[in-house]
């Protein structure tokens, strides 16, 4: 590994510049199709149905929703009708690097942000295995990630997110409050037509 990890709280590593240049290009790339048959689209609120700023989709045998009903995880995407595309192994293996989990990851979100997009604070708590950790990869422009503690009202702490970056939020830190603030128009070329990518590998059912 060729890259430091810091850990900012118990279960919370930071690798920065975890992916070069090269493997940025190359994993997007691999997605390049994927995205294709799986296209972005704009999930709404909950009760208001209000669109969400983040564009979203899925690869792996589930898929984090969201529209009028509710948040779940479901097995096809919502406009195709489709079943997600598999995560490729180039993913799996930044799992196996960095996650210290052994079962692989039932589900990797896309997220989109283009201009102005933003990710309220929010606890991602719609997995049924608690104790799996969240691998967390940044691509294109860099954002102001805000991370907070186990309630709403806590203090936070702000990081900026840059593009190859890898994030684990194992232990305590999966269940901590977090958010994007900003996204940073322009800081990255990596991106065709501007904007940030942020994968993040999730173990959704518990595994056995
Ligand atoms: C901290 N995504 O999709 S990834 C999300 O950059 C989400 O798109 C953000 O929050 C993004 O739910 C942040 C980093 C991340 C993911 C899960 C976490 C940070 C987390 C779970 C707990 C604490
Ligand atoms: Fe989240």
């Amino acid at each position: 590994m060729n890259c430091v990890r810091s850990q900012l709280h118990s279960g919370f590593g930071y690798y920065a510049g975890f992916l070069d240049r090269a493997a940025q290009e190359a994993i997007l790339a691999t997605l390049e199709p994927l995205l294709a048959s799986a296209p972005f689209y704009r999930p709404s609120m909950p009760k208001t149905g209000k669109p969400l700023s983040v564009q979203m989709t899925n690869l792996g045998s589930l898929g984090w929703v969201s529209d009028q009903a509710g948040y779940r995880y479901q097995a096809t995407h919502p406009v195709t009708g489709l079943p997600w595309p598999a995560i490729p192994q180039a993913l799996l293996d930044i799992w196996a690097a960095v996650s210290g989990y052994a079962p692989l990851p039932q589900a990797c979100l896309v997220n989109l942000y283009q201009q102005g997009a933003k990710m309220g604070l929010h606890r991602d708590e719609n997995e049924e295995d608690r104790d799996a950790p969240v691998v967390s990869i940044s691509l294109g422009d860099s954002a102001i990630f805000r991370l907070g503690g186990p309630e709403r009202s806590g203090p936070t702490t702000s990081l900026k997110l840059t593009s190859g970056d890898v994030v684990v939020l194992g232990g305590s830190s999966r269940h901590f409050y977090h958010g994007i603030d900003r996204v940073l128009a322009g800081s990255s070329s990596l991106v065709q037509g501007g904007g940030r990518i942020n994968l993040t590998m999730r173990v959704v059912r518990r595994p056995g």
